[in-house]
């Protein structure tokens, strides 16, 4: 298991000489911010993240996100020239030493909660999801806005690739993402990158939208569109694991054995009567087996990338929601404790 943290480049309060400190910290995962969807990354820009991330002893071995352009996932006859680019992008990260590149195939919107700072009894605050306020809120109106999501539509571009969606059903969602990955796997495998989509967020469609990357049928199918070790899973804990029915440390050890799984997004959230809230990572405040998802990897000899997931925000901190410095550190030295403790047994047991 590599340990790794999320860096939002230059412009991020939490720079990289605090992430560094962090125990046990390894890569970053981050991104070029400041080129729109669908165009190719300048070198420079690549490299300037490499070398900020070096200079801290840090690697940047994994990518997050390469986003898709929405012809893609439509479907539409442009969406060729913005595969090249997306090919493009892989070679070049490729060749910057990156080996893990995540992206999604949410149509529009990327991860969804209705509410991000709900206060919880010990004065903590964090992103919370409740089907009551989901009815009340209207993506067409432009005024909604969540931390993960393109902030570059404006409300006509919303009303246009709505009506747009109209004609895409799972089905059509399923053919497109095949159409796309046939084009790029063989491109991450000459680059030595292994592709690991995101699932969908929470994994039900919202507002009427199609989503695919939902549950464990629709991920088999996905891995079975290209067999191959490069089309693989960013697997994240909170994602899958807010269907109540999903079996994650199962599903876990499933995909790990396979050697299909190259990141895993932890976190944990508890269910309540309307939807979920997340908590801090440790197994005992939500609902997630944190410890049985940890110990899935450590039964399968993980060693692809591991990084904690959305954190609370706690001690005053404000900022980015889900991603401010102390929680996502504690909920780092939590999955370390819990993996040296199983290899600890482990690799005693095979003495
Ligand atoms: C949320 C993140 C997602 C993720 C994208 C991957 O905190 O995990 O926004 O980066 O879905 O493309």
């Amino acid at each position: 298991m590599k340990m790794t943290f999320r860096w939002y480049g230059e412009s991020d309060k939490i720079t990289l000489d605090k992430i560094r400190q962090i125990p046990n910290m390894y890569s970053v995962v981050t991104a070029v911010y400041d080129v729109p969807v669908g165009e190719v990354w300048p070198n420079e820009s690549i490299a300037a993240l490499k070398d900020a991330a070096a200079r801290n002893g840090l690697k940047m071995e994994v990518i997050e996100s390469v986003p898709v352009h929405e012809d893609i996932k439509l479907g539409l006859p442009t969406r060729d020239k913005y595969i090249d680019a997306y090919k493009e992008n892989i070679r070049r990260l490729g060749k910057a030493g990156v080996k893990c590149i995540c992206y999604n195939f949410m149509p529009v919107f990327d991860w969804t909660r209705t509410q991000l700072d709900k206060v919880a009894a010990d004065g903590s605050t964090s992103l919370v999801y409740y089907e009551k306020q989901l009815k009340e809120m209207n993506p067409l109106d432009g005024e909604l806005s969540l931390p993960g999501w393109d902030s570059s539509y404006k409300k006509e571009d919303l009303k246009r690739l709505f009506e747009q969606y109209k004609a895409v059903d799972e089905e059509k969602l399923f053919e497109n993402l095949e159409y796309f990955l046939k084009a790029i796997i063989p491109v991450a495998e000459e680059a030595g990158v292994n592709m690991a989509i995101h699932p969908d967020d929470p994994p039900w469609p919202i507002f009427g939208l199609p989503r695919i990357i939902t549950n464990e049928k629709n991920i088999d199918r996905f891995l079975s569109l290209v067999d191959s070790p490069a089309n693989g899973l960013t697997f994240c804990t909170g994602s899958l694991g807010a269907d109540q029915n999903a079996d994650i440390p199962r599903l876990v050890a499933k995909y790990a054995a396979m050697g299909r799984i190259h990141f895993m997004h932890i976190r944990n959230i508890r269910f309540v009567a309307d939807g979920f809230e997340e908590t801090a990572h440790d197994a005992n405040y939500g609902s997630l087996d944190i410890v049985g998802i940890v110990k899935a990897l450590s039964d399968a000899d993980y060693d692809g990338y591991v990084r904690p997931d959305h954190g609370r925000m706690i001690w005053g901190e404000q900022g980015k929601p889900g991603y401010g410095l102390y929680d996502r550190a504690l909920g780092a030295s939590y999955i370390n404790g819990v993996w040296e403790a199983l290899r600890y047994e482990k690799e005693n047991r095979n003495k």
